[in-house]
């Protein structure tokens, strides 16, 4: 059907009909996208059927991802990518009039994840499927995605994402697949035949039911699964509130990370990880059993991943399945979990790293509680036997300790390795946060430094830029992203770079278009596209960004020719709905959009921009426009970063500190293509152990610090009263913990080096070819490469 224009033409209007019973002229883009979309799921089936047979029939290792978070957005686009049908599908359907880029826009984004570690998990799946490793994910079927962020005043406000409301095209319903899944209830200990039997009793049981995606390699046969796995009621006590019951069930998959301030959002969370990671290893443990092979050779067939410490309870599970459903015995049961499981670690931050009072734990999964403490009890006797006499570190060390189980511990006992995801971030796990475990099992940790899929954030965002890149080296980077570096003999071709920037400014121009139309701002598209898009969270350090904008509108209003380019500042982030001050912070950012934008003194030399609802299809546009990327965290705070990577390799440069994988891109690109400043990791580290940090003195000894922190506070916003007192005692009443006042100086400093260096166009072209050039380390077919191989030992199905 999609082997030339005019059969794809008959086909789909055939399937129009056929599924609307209506006619071409009389149905919607919403029909006419459905029937795509479904025209593409019976083209993949084929392959789908046989990469799955292919899997149960072959002794080929399995892997399968567990995550909280897919992040995938939208999938049309780059499914006939991946299938190489894209051409003919737009082709046929401008003949019919109806334009694929406008059809695109029908689909509803899978937002099924937060941030970086949801879009890593999208990205991975897509590498494996590429690189036909057998490589499957298992995730919830959120009802909602990632809230709807709407900017109301100024303000954020929330609202319930709807992705699903017109159904999702790729999914396909296994109902009989489904499994049930216990909570609460009591564990009933029995010797039968001279060994101890655990039986559940009084369980609520709830139905997990699995809907499946097909996850398309790019131009191959392999077709991988994403599981996502729906709550739904099991059966219908005869005696309990049925409605109760049925609300409560299909909680479970309403919402994603929801609010955990109080118990009864703690249990809930909980319940989404035992859920997703009960139904993964059922499905799992069977899909093994169909291969007829010993229980004992477990791990050779399948590595299971942990992806941060969300589905850390697959340790207890797993040996909850192989003990009391397999009849094994505790030692057999730990060597086999130990080998199938892996854990990454994305971050450091304390507020991250999951623990759950016993209270809650223990009732709600009483089996799995006492797996655990069994798995406390061992771990902390062999601590104490290498170690006798050292109670500090068994108690810092334990699984339980102080009314908490604590989730990084149980991944890290329970796992043959353990990894940062850049190299800095692993350092920082190794020889400080998680030093303990280091000097214990120094042999399961290891680093992989992040990646993302250049088919989707270069192919597929940056048509522009990828037709020249293979208009001048061929399409062989595809398939092998490091030959990007063959763009480095372009570095003096004028014609080359001329051509770079007809792209970059088209690609700016498009970006400036979808601005107007939805904020009304009018920004020049000959200024420098200066962006930050990312989580909102305080060690990201928006408010630095923001308060040096403030300082760039102080200065032009004292002069009017202070800035030596002329900028415009973009941003988009989602604050998570509990974080006040990540709020504040969004609020900050608007109020002086407000003010920068409408002075006539300063509008035609600065702009600032807030993209409301920040998600993967907005990011798609955006990293192909911008100039310079912004990566300020406080060093040592951002694990990796990834958004980094997808701006570099479209082309912009980075202005960042020495944190996370900005490290790494400054070892390929060389300082000189990179614009660094602030804090070393080291000194940030230095600082919060020992202090010597006083935000004060930098208040009153810089007097630009003085005027933009006085004028969070003067009235200078008109119509804010008292809104940014918050931000200005963090800055400070609590000595500002992220050092963005300690940092400003270098910061300013760098940001003239930018304006400077713009000056120079042939430079600044220069400059962004070598980012691009350097970028095919960081394509995620690197990263999952070192995974299959050095972690969970897997091969691809279609080699022998
Ligand atoms: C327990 C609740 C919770 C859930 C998610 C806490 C924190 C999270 C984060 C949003 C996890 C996350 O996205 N981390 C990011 O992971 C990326 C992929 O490895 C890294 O590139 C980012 O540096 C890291 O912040």
């Amino acid at each position: 059907m999609f082997s030339s224009v005019p059969k794809f033409k008959t086909a789909f209007l055939k399937k129009l009909e056929m599924m609307f019973g209506t006619s071409f002229e009389e149905s919607t883009s919403q029909e006419q996208f459905q029937t795509l979309g479904h025209m593409i799921r019976e083209y993949v089936s084929a392959d789908w059927i046989q990469t799955n047979e292919l899997y149960r029939a072959g002794a080929k290792k399995q892997v399968y991802y567990l995550s909280i978070e897919f992040l995938l957005g939208r999938l049309l686009r780059h499914n006939l990518l991946n299938l190489g049908v894209e051409e003919v599908v737009c082709k046929g359907l401008r003949e019919l009039g109806i334009e694929l880029d406008q059809l695109e826009e029908i689909e509803a984004d899978a937002g099924l994840g937060n941030g970086g570690l949801g879009r890593l998990a999208a990205c991975f799946l897509d590498s494996l499927a590429s690189l036909d490793l057998p490589g499957h994910g298992l995730g919830i079927r959120y009802k909602h995605g990632l809230f709807e962020q709407k900017i109301v005043d100024g303000y954020q406000v929330e609202l319930p994402e709807q992705w699903l409301r017109h159904g999702h095209v790729w999914e396909v319903r296994k109902t009989d697949d489904a499994v049930e899944i216990p909570f609460w209830g009591e564990i009933e200990t029995r010797m039968e035949n001279g060994r101890l039997v655990f039986r559940h009793l009084n369980a609520e049981p709830i139905m997990a039911i699995p809907y499946d995606l097909p996850v398309i390699g790019y131009h191959t046969q392999t077709v991988n699964t994403l599981r996502l796995w729906n709550a739904e009621p099991a059966r219908f006590p005869a005696h309990a509130d049925i409605f109760k019951y049925k609300k409560e069930t299909e909680s479970v998959s309403e919402f994603l990370y929801p609010d955990d301030t109080h118990d009864e959002g703690k249990i809930l969370r909980l319940k989404q990880q035992y859920f997703l990671v009960a139904a993964s290893l059922k499905a799992i443990v069977k899909s093994f059993k169909k291969k007829n092979k010993s229980l004992l050779a477990f791990q050779d067939y399948v590595s299971i991943h942990i992806n941060d410490t969300h589905p850390a309870i697959a340790v207890p599970e797993l040996m909850r399945i192989l003990m009391d459903d397999e009849g094994l015995g505790w030692d057999e049961a730990w060597r086999i979990t130990v080998q199938t499981l892996s854990y990454t670690n994305h971050t450091t931050l304390a507020e991250a790293l999951e623990r759950w009072p016993l209270r809650i734990f223990q009732p709600l999964l009483p089996r799995i509680f006492m797996i655990i403490e069994e798995i406390n009890e061992r771990f902390c006797k062999e601590v104490w036997k290498q170690y006798p006499g050292d109670w500090d570190r068994v108690e810092r060390m334990a699984v339980i300790a102080h009314g908490e189980v604590r989730m990084a511990p149980l991944a890290i006992v329970g796992s043959h390795s353990i990894n940062g995801v850049a190299k800095l971030h692993t350092e920082i796990l190794k020889n400080r946060e998680m030093n303990l475990f280091y000097q214990f099992y120094p042999e399961r940790f290891n680093n992989k430094t992040n990646g993302i899929t250049h088919r989707r954030w270069l192919l597929k965002a940056n048509p522009g830029l990828s037709g020249l890149i293979t208009d001048a080296i061929g399409p062989d980077w595809i398939g092998e992203p490091h030959k990007l570096a063959e763009l480095m003999r372009y570095n003096t071709d004028s014609v080359f770079l001329g051509k770079l920037h007809e792209i970059k400014q088209r690609n700016k121009e498009r970006l400036a278009k979808t601005i107007l139309d939805k904020t009304g701002i009018e920004i020049d598209t000959e200024s420098i596209f200066d962006v930050q898009v990312k989580r909102l969270h305080a060690y990201k350090r928006q408010l630095l960004n923001v308060l040096h904008i403030m300082h760039l509108y102080n200065e032009l209003k004292k002069d009017p020719d202070a800035l030596l380019s002329p900028r415009t500042f973009i941003f988009g982030a989602k604050a998570s709905p509990g974080y006040y001050f990540a709020k504040k912070v969004i609020k900050l950012i608007n109020s002086v959009a407000d003010k920068v934008n409408k002075d006539p003194a300063t509008k035609d030399k600065l702009k600032v921009v807030f993209l409301e609802n920040y998600r993967v299809s907005l990011a798609e546009e955006i990293f192909p426009a911008a100039d310079i990327s912004e990566q300020i965290s406080t060093a040592s705070k951002e694990a990796s970063g990834t958004g980094n990577m997808k701006f570099m390799m479209n082309g912009a440069l980075t202005l960042g500190t020495l944190d996370g994988a900005n490290v790494e891109i400054t070892e390929r690109v060389g300082r000189e293509n990179i614009f660094l400043f602030g804090l070393s990791a080291e000194e940030v580290l230095d600082y919060q152990n020992n202090g010597g940090y006083h935000s004060l003195e930098y208040y009153h000894h810089d007097a630009r610090i003085r005027e933009i922190v006085d004028q969070l506070v003067n009235g200078f916003f008109p119509d804010t009263d008292n809104h940014f007192n918050e931000v200005y005692d963090t800055l400070l009443g609590h000595n500002d913990q992220y050092f963005v006042l300690k940092d400003f100086a270098s910061y300013a400093e760098a940001h003239l080096e930018v304006s400077r260096k713009y000056l120079d166009r042939g430079k600044w072209l220069r400059m962004s070819l070598v980012n691009i050039a350097q970028s095919g380390y960081f394509s995620s077919d690197r990263t999952v490469r070192e995974y299959a191989d050095d972690i969970w030992k897997v091969h691809s199905a279609l080699k022998v």
